[in-house]
C-alpha cells in the first residue's frame, strides 16, 4: 500500500495544530502507521532538504526547521502521496487553494506548516530517513 511521510513543521507544532492536521489527514481515509515528535538536528534537516541545497533559501529553511520540535508521521492509503499534497496545498500559502492546510494555517512560503513527500520514490527515501522498521505499525 502507498505510503507518504509528513512533517508538521515548527510553526504548526508551536501553534498547537498537531491534532487538527492529523485529523484532517485521517478524515481523508488515510491510515496513520507511524508518528513521533523530534527536534531535527542540522545534519538531518540538511539531508531531508538536500534537493534544495543550492537554493538561496536553503540555509534559512534549515535554521527554521530546527528551531522547534516537529512531528513526523507516515500515512498509508491508496494515492496517499497525491492526497496529502492536495490536502497541504501549494508551497506558498498565499497561492494555496481554499481549505487546504497551507491556505488555512501557513504563515509564509517558508513557514508553511506541513511537509508531504512529492512522489512514492521520495516517500520511500524520506521514510527511511525518519523511521526505523520497528517504529512503523501494521494493524487492521
Ligand atoms: P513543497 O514543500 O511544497 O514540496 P519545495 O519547493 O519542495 O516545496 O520546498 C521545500 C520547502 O522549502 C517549502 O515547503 C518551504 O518551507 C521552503 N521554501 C520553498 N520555496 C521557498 C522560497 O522561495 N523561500 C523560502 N522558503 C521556501
Ligand atoms: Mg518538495
Amino acid at each position: 500500500m502507498e505510503r507518504s511521510l509528513i512533517l508538521i513543521k515548527p510553526d504548526g507544532v508551536q501553534r498547537s495544530l498537531i491534532g487538527t492536521i492529523i485529523s484532517r489527514l485521517e478524515k481523508q481515509g488515510l491510515k496513520l502507521i507511524a508518528i513521533k515528535m523530534l527536534k531535527l538536528d542540522k545534519s538531518l534537516a540538511q539531508q531531508h532538504y538536500a534537493p534544495h541545497k543550492d537554493k538561496p533559501f536553503f540555509s534559512s529553511l534549515v535554521t527554521y526547521v530546527i528551531s522547534a520540535p516537529i512531528v513526523a508521521a507516515i500515512f498509508e492509503g491508496e494515492g496517499a502521496v497525491e492526497l496529502i499534497r492536495k490536502a497541504a496545498g501549494e508551497t506558498d500559502p498565499a497561492k494555496a487553494a481554499a481549505e487546504t492546510i497551507r491556505s488555512d494555517f501557513g504563515l509564509d512560503i517558508e513557514k508553511n506548516t506541513i511537509h508531504g513527500s512529492d512522489s512514492t520514490e521520495t516517500a520511500r527515501m524520506e521514510i527511511r530517513l525518519f523511521f526505523s522498521d520497528d517504529e512503523i505499525f501494521n494493524y487492521h
